[in-house]
């Protein structure tokens, strides 16, 4: 049987994006937690970009780039989770491609230094979620964004709508409500068993400890 190890830091979106798709294939993954602050001269020699997730393939083979390894999985482990038209497949990977600018506009507040910075890093999440809103819209009905169908689609987004939602936790955002059909996907996803390597409440106070300890403007409400 073959063994997967997933190289990880706690709390990497990335990885917990990878995590999902082996859940969902319902194959046996293991851990292995590395330091940001501490990465081993064995994980830099596998990791081109020193970044996780990687995939450690019995041992043997390393893949890099949480969207290649997804990629990989859905190739080699039923179910197929990409759908099986060619059509809604370009286009699942086109909103795929969009996951990183999505990511780093949802969640730029993070990072911002002041409250002017955060101020302008809260300004430009409308752009994503509304992008995202409207091809929500086109869809034929939920809970995921192909229907009834959960995809390599709605594993990508999930831990970056997760933790918007534990943002807004740590201090209103109020975005997302303006956006019914991404709100109904959010929670739909949050609610899915897959989407949690830990219990969500404790990956919460996870989450809220990273934030505190980046020493940002929003520390202070974590
Ligand atoms: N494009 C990469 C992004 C991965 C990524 O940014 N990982 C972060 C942790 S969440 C990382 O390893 N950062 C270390 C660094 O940038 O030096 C992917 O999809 O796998």
């Amino acid at each position: 049987m073959t063994e997967y190890l997933l190289v990880s830091f706690k709390t990497c979106p990335w990885v917990q994006r990878a995590a999902i798709v082996l859940r969902e294939k319902g194959v046996p993954f293991a851990f292995r937690q590395i330091e940001r602050d501490n990465r081993p001269d064995w994980f830099v020699a596998i990791s081109p970009h020193r970044k996780v997730p990687v995939l450690r393939i019995d041992d043997r083979v390393s893949l890099f780039e949480s969207n290649a390894i997804c990629e990989y999985l859905d190739e080699t482990i039923a179910p197929r989770l990409h759908p099986s038209d060619p059509v809604e497949r370009a286009l699942n990977r086109a909103w795929m491609d969009y996951l990183p600018t999505f990511a780093a506009k949802v969640t730029g507040c993070a990072y911002a230094e002041s409250q002017e910075d955060f101020d302008r890093a809260l300004a430009f999440v409308d752009d994503p979620l509304g992008k995202l809103e409207q091809a929500l819209s086109q869809r034929s009905g939920g809970p995921y964004f192909n229907g009834t169908s959960y995809s390599l689609l709605d594993a990508s987004y999930a831990p970056f709508l997760q933790r918007y939602a534990f943002l807004d936790r740590v201090y209103p955002l109020g975005r997302l409500e303006h956006f019914p059909n991404l709100s109904a996907w959010s929670a739909a996803l949050l609610a899915r068993p897959s989407t949690h390597t830990y219990p969500p409440e404790e990956f919460e106070a996870m989450y809220r400890e990273t934030v505190r300890a980046r020493s940002v403007w929003l520390s202070q409400f974590c």
